[in-house]
């Protein structure tokens, strides 16, 4: 529960270091999540007809990067506000969104697991126990909110 500030640094501090390299990370974080699971591939209206991962697809890097920034501002807002805070969108409208495309709960680890492996790389030497803590809980916390409006509108 809750979100330090020394958690919220760390989260800030490794998004600051990947800003730099987003097409590439972002890439990587997708070919990760489909290294994981694989039949995730046909959710995504951006790969559709095709047997690769696009290697210059931009609009999965959009995505991607949406899903990166996403995380690392709701963890800010969640310091400030106290509460899981989206901007450009509403919970709802990311709820109604993977609803629709089948998203369910096992899904959720399948993108944490990428993620953090993401994180990692990217990371090197400053990677630890306690930045895997810090991107743990921010994106545990949004995602339990996107679930909760998954469910809710079920
Ligand atoms: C779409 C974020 C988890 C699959 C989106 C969009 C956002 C987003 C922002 C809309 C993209 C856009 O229209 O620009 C997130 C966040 C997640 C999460 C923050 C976790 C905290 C998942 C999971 C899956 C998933 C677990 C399943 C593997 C999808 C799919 C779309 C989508 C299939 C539609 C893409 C398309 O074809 O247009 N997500 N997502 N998401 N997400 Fe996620
Ligand atoms: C949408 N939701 C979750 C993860 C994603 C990764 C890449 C592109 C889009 C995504």
């Amino acid at each position: 529960m809750g979100f330090t500030e020394k958690q919220e640094s760390l989260v800030k501090e490794s998004w600051e270091v990947m800003k730099q390299n987003v097409s590439e990370l972002s890439l990587r974080f997708f070919t990760l999540i489909l290294d994981i699971a694989p039949s995730a591939k046909s959710m995504f209206s951006f790969l559709k007809n095709t047997d690769e991962i696009p290697q210059n697809n931009p609009k999965l890097k959009a995505h991607a990067v949406k899903v990166f920034k996403m995380t690392c501002e709701s963890a800010i807002q969640l310091r400030e506000k106290g509460k899981v805070v989206v901007a450009d969108t509403t919970l709802k409208w990311l709820g109604a969104v993977h609803l629709q495309k089948g998203v369910i709960d096992p899904h959720f680890e399948v993108v944490k697991e990428a993620l953090l492996r993401t994180v990692k790389e990217a990371m090197g030497d400053k990677w630890s126990e306690e930045m895997k803590g810090a991107w743990t809980e921010a994106y545990d916390q949004l995602a339990t909110a996107i679930k909760d409006e998954i469910k809710a509108e079920a």
